[in-house]
């Protein structure tokens, strides 16, 4: 695939290592160490099935891995910091062991989370808040001297829906993420990707206008010294192309096997616009579509 010329960066990562991007469109598998992500009908702890699948992600080409505690579905609540860090630790030191060529990002919005995960092995701090939510993240991220992934949303996951409301959607988030950006370096934070965050204060048309503008907002970030991150992954906003089919009792469920189609059609999408990492639970698909 002929992708963008785009702009690369060098983030300097624990341990003397570098994460290169802009070379080629890095694919991030998503590790959710939620009880229910895993579950094999009690035989082994939700810990052990996380490690499992974050290996099979590495085996499948994943370049880095996102180990996160806390669902942040619309309308999900906030899981306090003991439980995530009951799910997430266990699962980012052993990476740290099995796959230390693999940086590990920690999906959480709480600082102290994010504190222990860096103990752990974390490489990186994905915050879907912007690094807003907890008051101590930007500083203890800044102390921490790791990269931070600041991604775009309105209000919380338990009431960003009511407030997908915008004139401008493509000019609204890049302002509103830009200023987050801005924030994070102010408090010291070095390395920012920034994040328009698909599915989070979005409509479905949002979420695709904001597909047909990631080259502008690539470019937009890029001039502000960011790469950019698009986590497009069986995200509602797919349904538009991988209709949801009747479950057993008759409702509509998810077809992720047509979702995790059109994910790698987005992810080809974000490749041509330059983008720099796509965050996706299907590796091995999004891989083989982004080498065609
Ligand atoms: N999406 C989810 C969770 N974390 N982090 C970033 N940076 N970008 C995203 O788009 C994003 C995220 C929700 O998706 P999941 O529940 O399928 O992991």
């Amino acid at each position: 695939m002929t992708a963008a010329p785009r702009a690369t960066f060098e983030l300097p990562l624990p341990g003397g290592r570098t994460l290169v991007l802009g070379r080629r469109t890095l694919v991030q598998g998503i590790v959710n160490a939620t009880p229910d992500s895993f579950s094999d009908g009690g035989r082994h702890g939700s810990a052990e099935g996380a490690i499992a699948h974050a290996l099979r992600l590495v085996d499948d080409g994943a370049d880095l891995l996102d180990v996160g505690g806390e669902s942040t579905r619309p309308g999900a609540l906030e899981v306090h910091a003991d439980e995530q860090r009951r799910r997430v630790i266990p699962v980012i030191e052993a990476l740290a062991r099995r796959a230390p060529d693999v940086p590990v990002s920690v999906d959480t919005r709480s600082a102290a989370v994010a504190r222990d995960a860096a103990a752990a092995g974390a490489a990186i701090v994905n915050d879907v808040s912007g690094l807003a939510h907890d008051p101590e993240m930007r500083a203890t991220v800044a102390e921490l001297g790791l990269p931070a992934i600041v991604m775009h949303m309105r209000g919380t996951p338990a009431d960003m829906r009511s407030r997908a409301v915008y004139r401008d959607v493509v000019a609204e988030v890049v302002a509103e993420l830009r200023a987050a950006v801005s924030a994070a370096r102010a408090a010291g934070v070095r390395r920012v990707i920034a994040d328009p965050g698909i599915g989070f204060a979005k409509t479905p048309e949002q979420g695709w206008a904001l597909v047909r503008a990631l080259p502008s907002i690539v470019e937009a970030f890029a001039a502000d010294g960011c790469p950019v991150l698009v986590g497009p992954s069986r995200k509602s906003f797919l349904t538009t192309v991988a209709p949801d089919r009747p479950g057993p009792d008759g409702a509509p469920v998810p077809d992720l096997a047509a979702r995790d189609a059109a994910t790698a059609d987005v992810s080809a999408t974000c490749a041509a616009a330059g983008v720099h990492i796509v965050r996706v639970h299907d590796v091995a698909g999004v891989r083989a579509a982004l080498s065609r």
